[in-house]
């Protein structure tokens, strides 16, 4: 129901008035929806199969849309990534662009097969896009992985134990809460940013909508106290624009029967518009280039 509450929301008109031509592939179904069961010695794990034919599905359709505009996946929870960084990946390894990824989320999403202890699969699509072990034989193979050093992570406030160790032993980049509080969002991102740039990269953005706060953002199954402000959120997304660095963007894990009145969706479409070039103001240089 995500793309259809965006939709709802006005996002396609929201880009069309800034200005940019906007082409909806319309909504993605796997090949097949009865795939053939698969056995894991996981016993958590929940909707392994459906989820790998998703994945699939996702990462076609990412690479085929291509790397000449910008490309927005409306989830669907956040498994969604799963496809989208492989699709992106390809398309890197394909145009020989280094990829970068910025990770808005309270939660790191860095759980293999064989680690969730949850068993939801919104939990484990960053580290198989990192290409951790385990996903061979049951999600896609990956045709080009994420290099975890490129990757920031912003906003982390609910880590498991085992992810906590994961993403240290990776080279992943963290920033959790008590991080942009001490420092402010602005001068991490900054400081990702510049890195993007010397290195030619293109920018992939995954927003998971528990990223914001609760009381902002009530349409999530997953909520964790703490999350950033509208303010920051916003500031985040006008340096993304700025930046001008940004491929891809994911919006994940809006469930739109958990919304009021549409205030989530509202404002993760409004959040669209600043990475897309509303402005308060008119600037006269470029924050950053
Ligand atoms: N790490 C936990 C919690 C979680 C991860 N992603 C979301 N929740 N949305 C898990 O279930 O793997
Ligand atoms: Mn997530
Ligand atoms: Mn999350």
């Amino acid at each position: 129901m995500g793309p259809a509450a965006y939709r709802t929301a006005g996002l396609i008109d929201v880009i069309a008035e800034l200005g940019h031509t906007v082409v909806d592939h319309g909504d993605i179904r796997p090949a097949s929806l009865l795939p053939l069961p698969m056995a894991h010695p996981n016993p958590a794990l929940r909707n392994l199969p459906e989820i790998a034919a998703w994945t699939r599905a996702i990462a076609d359709a990412v690479w085929r849309a291509g790397d000449a505009g910008l490309t927005i996946c409306l989830g669907g929870d956040h498994s969604l990534s799963a496809g989208t960084l492989a699709g992106r990946a390809r398309l890197c390894a394909d145009s020989g662009r280094e990829l970068f990824v910025l990770w808005l989320d309270a939660h790191t999403d860095f759980h293999t097969l064989d680690s969730s202890v949850s068993g939801n699969l919104h939990g484990v699509p960053l580290a198989y896009a990192c290409g951790l072990p385990g996903f061979a034989g049951y999600f896609p193979d990956l045709r080009a992985r994420v290099d975890p050093a490129n990757v920031c992570l912003m906003g982390l406030r609910s880590v498991d134990a085992s992810e906590r160790r994961a993403i240290a032993r990776s080279s992943a980049i963290t920033h959790d809460m008590r991080a942009i509080d001490e420092h402010g969002l602005a001068p991490l991102l900054r400081a990702f940013l510049e890195r993007v740039a010397d290195a030619g990269g293109v920018l992939h953005v995954s927003l998971d909508v528990d990223f914001l706060d609760p009381a902002i953002a009530p349409a999530v199954g997953t909520t964790v106290p703490g999350g950033a402000t509208v303010r920051e959120a916003h500031l985040i997304m006008e340096m993304l624009c700025d930046s001008n660095l940004v491929g891809s963007l994911d919006l994940a894990e809006l469930n739109p029967f958990l919304d009021e009145r549409g205030r989530t969706a509202t404002l993760m479409v409004d959040l669209v518009a600043s990475l897309l070039g509303r402005r308060v103001l008119d600037r006269p240089t470029r924050e950053f280039t």
